[in-house]
């Protein structure tokens, strides 16, 4: 068991929940917000109807986890000797309790995920089984549905539910799961691309380091690994992802169904199936322009092209962002210092310098700044993962971190079964005052 971080994460929850109960008992009634015709039409954006403390979305300054933005986090953690990025499975101990851990603690949760890692044989199987031709998102949704039967949670509930201690067994499924993503997304992967030659994991490595070491690639892939885990890990809890594990969750589904679920939304290509979109549509322009840069004017002509045929620019635009998105400057400032020169980061600068204007001048796109999906399959590519369709599921590894954080603080705090109110088209032109 994870003991040192269930000890500080059940302190944590002891000194939470008063808060909690305090708000809903003493000022339930107070209003946040009202919702117009057009956020119950459109998606509820903007509808501050969640709380979460994991992270924090600002439209200007983008994400903080726990309070701390992206270079704030990555110059706090403590990181493996030699490397610039942090433990991920000390950015785990981070976001569940919002106490930066000591090298020390971190190791311990290294430690602990190195006992949970193995996948079990019959999810190996499941994969095998599958076509090979399904989107590594599909297979590992699947994997993920599949390790259903080892839930803790489940179990919990079946021998009878206790509201008090429910986040636990929430907590040590989240652990099993979060231990184990790396290893399937690296079976996925070299099964699908690799000539079904797998690397068995080394125990002597961190979490991001045997990712690398599992998949095949070289350093510093095992920095890319870790920054690239932590920054996908958390959106607050309105985006696509968060908000499907958080509402399945709701109902008592455990860690697994929940995940499985986030992961599902995940594959839409207006959310994290943008950053396989990106590299396709780069990949295209190099194709139509034999491999060389396009000048600004080109590439003004390709993107107002992908533009008039009615498809969106990927890895633009965002339904809470108003600036460039913080998590695409992390990976910029990477890239600026280790690959200055590759080919594709000098596409992805060209259209920094093109698209803003471009979606401004449409006059579309609320936010006409790149978001983290413009930048995330450059890096991969230059260290060699070129397959394009399964960046999603680096993207998914991540942001398992987050949305489970949530959903163990989800049961810690007892929140209910998610459940908005529905309106009729009829009840809202009567609002609007056009039908009697
Ligand atoms: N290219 C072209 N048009 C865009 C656009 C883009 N990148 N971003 C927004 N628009 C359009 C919308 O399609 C919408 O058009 P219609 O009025 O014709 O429907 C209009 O601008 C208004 O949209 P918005 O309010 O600015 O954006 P939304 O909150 O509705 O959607 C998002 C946000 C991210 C889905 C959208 O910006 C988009 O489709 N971007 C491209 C896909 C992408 O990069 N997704 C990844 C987001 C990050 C993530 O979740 O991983």
């Amino acid at each position: 068991m994870a003991q040192i971080l269930k000890d500080r994460l059940r302190e944590k929850i002891e000194a939470h929940r008063p808060r909690t109960t305090r708000l809903l008992k003493e000022h339930g009634d107070k209003k946040i917000g009202d919702v117009t015709i057009a956020q119950a039409i459109g998606g509820m954006r903007g509808v501050k109807s969640l709380v979460t403390d994991i992270s924090y979305l600002d439209p200007f300054e983008g994400i903080r986890f726990r309070g701390k933005t992206i270079p704030e986090v990555m110059a706090a953690l403590p990181k493996p000797e030699g490397k610039d990025y942090p433990y991920v499975e000390g950015f785990w101990f981070y976001l569940l309790t919002g106490d930066v851990p000591t090298k020390e603690e971190a190791l311990t949760i290294v430690d602990e995920f190195k006992k949970r890692r193995d996948v079990p044989q019959y999810v190996i199987d499941i994969l095998r089984a599958m076509p090979r031709d399904s989107h590594p998102m599909t297979l590992f949704s699947a994997a993920v549905l599949s390790m259903q039967r080892e839930s803790k949670f489940a179990k919990f509930y079946a021998e009878g539910f206790n509201k008090m201690t429910a986040w636990e067994p929430m907590f040590e499924d989240a652990t099993d799961l979060i231990a184990k993503l790396p290893s399937v997304a690296a079976y996925i992967y070299r099964m699908k691309y690799k000539g079904d030659i797998h690397i068995p994991s080394d125990d002597n490595l961190d979490l991001g380091g045997n990712f690398a070491h599992m998949m095949g690639l070289a350093e510093p892939y095992d920095d890319v690994a870790r920054m690239y885990f932590i920054i996908h890990a958390d959106h607050e809890s309105g985006n696509v992802s968060a908000h499907a594990t958080h509402l399945v969750a709701s109902a008592l589904s455990d860690a697994y169904y929940s995940l499985s679920a986030g992961l599902d939304g995940l594959a839409g290509p207006l959310h994290g199936l943008a950053n396989q979109e990106v590299l396709k549509w780069i990949q295209n322009v190099m194709k139509k322009m034999d491999g060389k840069l396009p000048s600004e004017e080109e590439m003004k002509k390709f993107v107002w092209e992908t533009l008039n045929s009615g498809q969106v620019i990927p890895g633009y635009g965002h339904a809470v962002l108003r600036k460039t998105d913080p998590r695409y400057m992390a990976q910029r400032e990477f890239a600026l210092k280790h690959l200055p020169d590759d080919p594709i980061f000098k596409f992805v600068s060209r259209l920094y310098d093109v698209v803003p204007d471009i979606l401004r001048e449409q006059g579309k796109a609320k936010n006409p700044w790149p978001n983290v999906d413009a930048h995330s399959g450059v890096i991969q590519w230059h260290y060699g993962l070129k397959e394009y369709d399964f960046y999603t599921v680096l993207f998914g590894v991540g942001r398992a971190i987050g949305v489970l954080a949530n959903i163990t603080w989800d049961r810690a705090l007892g929140y209910p079964i998610e459940r908005p109110k529905s309106l009729t088209t009829d009840m809202l032109e009567e609002a609007a005052g056009i039908k009697k």
